[in-house]
């Protein structure tokens, strides 16, 4: 390739970066005055979410944690600019070629935000309204050399004009990418619904908590986990914005009434306080994605019993704002355990992130198959009839919490001084209750570990265990044994499809 050939080829793939920046920016302006979830990143981002295989799901929250969503959309814009560059550099050359690139990319967009659960008919159109914007920038930033035949000398003069056509066309990019953030923000008044909330006190009010609930040891989990320190997981690239005046619940299907509750409807029915601990099942041995707080809400089974829900409608059907559906056995709220629609949360209304302004929770069932947040819609169907988001994916039916346990304190790699040490943790079976945790050395005998106080069996428990420490290294492992006599086994297993087994292991210096 000659020297002016190189120059051209780089120029082009500038433009066409610029024309993508062009692109992204319009589209998200207009897809913050339309609404955010129509934006084409987030789409691709939900349809890649929806798409990805559970190992690769696994795979990266293993390995990026809660960073994952913006690793995912990183890469989705980093495989754009690649795409940008390339487009732009066929352009110089065929501007038929340039454009049917941007035309290809924007169907994209709009494919994806077309085709999403809970997608509105005019959602595919920031992706048109982009692509359209982006061909043009496209367009005008290359005709100084599109103008004349590739091989001709470049004159400085076209030159000087494409580099003034990718200032230009940068700036728009810029602007409207701008605009459309302060927009969007400005639009979530979701946070202004969640200020306004008044909760009301619960007609059942769970007592303080016992004084031996939490154990003075450093490095144990609290038995409360602070709403900012709880575990976060999730489908939504976007955190859904449900205000409570645009709120409704809706209970159909397999019931003698439908029902219809407003916000207020919600707020006006007896709400009771109960501590439930939350696990999701794809925490791993060890892990910690598994968190306890004191729920307020009204209680599910009695909005079921005035539905009039049939006898063979043996699976609750929940839906969320944006779109995520989840399968509960009828049968398990109905027993009489504190099954919530929960508002409050620690004594707040529930955060954004948890759900705000109603999610589920039901102890003893992983968060998968109990704990909808952003809750709008229950439906009373058949197992045999329905399918839930998960469950599509090859994760189980049913979603029973497995009797766990995790050491806090000390931690793999801790150099610890040789005598007292206190080893402590947390360990849950909700709604079954814990009744032993165990503790042994280097695979010596069992130790009992004392057991901290819990105000129910649907928490987790806390418990300490005092370890004369000799020099040297040593590997601690814990076990526990809930209520129906059932001792964790031994046995490691992946958390895909029913939850992980096996038993927590930490590994320390002592001396
Ligand atoms: N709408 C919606 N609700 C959801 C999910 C989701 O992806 N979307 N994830 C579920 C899972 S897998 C878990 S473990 C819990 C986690 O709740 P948390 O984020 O409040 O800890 O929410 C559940 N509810
Ligand atoms: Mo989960």
């Amino acid at each position: 390739m000659s020297g002016v050939g190189r120059t051209r080829t780089l120029l082009g793939a500038l433009a066409g970066l610029v024309a993508a920046g062009v692109a992204l920016g319009v589209a998200e302006l207009v897809a913050a005055l339309l609404r955010p979830e129509a934006s084409p990143v987030v789409a691709v981002g939900g349809s890649v979410i929806d798409a990805t295989p559970t190992w690769l799901k696994d795979w990266a929250v293993t390995t990026f944690g809660t960073n994952d969503k913006p690793v995912l959309v990183g890469s989705i814009l980093a495989v754009l600019v690649l795409l940008a560059l390339v487009t732009g550099a066929l352009a110089v050359r065929h501007s038929g070629a340039g454009l049917a690139g941007v035309a290809v990319l924007g169907l994209a967009g709009a494919a994806a935000a077309a085709t999403r659960p809970e997608g509105r008919f005019l959602d595919p159109l920031p992706s048109v309204a982009g692509a359209v914007a982006g061909a043009i920038a496209l367009v005008l930033v290359l005709r100084p050399l599109t103008e004349h035949t590739p091989d001709a000398p470049l004159a400085d003069e076209s030159r000087r004009q494409v580099l003034v056509g990718l200032l230009a066309a940068g700036s728009v990019a810029v602007v409207a990418g701008t605009f459309g953030r302060l927009v969007t923000r400005r639009r979530e008044g979701v946070t202004a619904s969640r200020a306004a909330v008044r909760l009301p006190a619960p007609v059942a009010a769970a007592e303080p908590l016992p004084r031996g609930t939490d154990l003075p040891v450093d490095g144990l989990s609290p038995f409360t986990t602070p709403n900012d320190d709880f575990y976060r997981i999730d489908t939504a690239l976007v955190v859904p914005q449900v205000r409570t005046d645009d709120w409704e619940l809706r209970v159909h299907g397999m019931v003698d009434r439908q029902l219809r509750l407003s916000w207020r409807d919600l707020l006006a029915r007896d709400l009771v306080e109960s501590d439930i601990t939350l696990t999701c099942v794809s925490n791993e041995v060890g892990g910690s994605y598994v968190g306890n707080a004191r729920w307020l809400g009204a209680r599910l089974a009695d909005l079921l019993a005035e539905a009039g829900v049939h006898a063979d409608a043996d699976m609750v059907l929940s839906r969320s704002a944006d779109g995520m559906t989840i399968g509960t056995p009828t049968a398990v709220p109905m027993d009489g355990r504190d099954a919530l629609l929960a508002v409050g949360m620690n004594g707040e209304p529930l955060p954004v992130t948890h759900g705000f302004p109603c999610r589920m929770v039901v102890p003893g069932l992983y968060g998968y198959v109990s704990a909808t947040k952003w809750l709008v819609d229950l439906e009373l169907t058949r197992f045999d009839q329905a399918e839930a988001y998960w469950t599509e994916r090859g994760w189980a039916e049913r979603g029973p919490i497995r009797t766990m346990s995790r050491i806090d304190t000390p931690r793999t790699f801790d150099k610890l001084p040789a005598g007292r040490v206190a080893v402590a943790g947390v360990a849950w079976a909700q709604h079954r209750g814990i009744e032993a945790v165990e503790v042994r050395v280097d695979g010596g005998a069992w130790q009992p570990a004392r057991l901290a106080d819990v105000p129910s069996t649907d928490t987790w428990r806390q418990w300490v265990w005092p370890w004369d420490a000799r020099p040297g290294a040593h590997t601690l492992e814990v076990r526990a044994t809930d209520a129906d006599g059932m001792t964790q086994p031994e046995r490691q297993r992946d958390p895909f499809p029913s939850g992980a087994t096996g038993w927590h292991a930490v590994t320390v210096r002592v001396g």
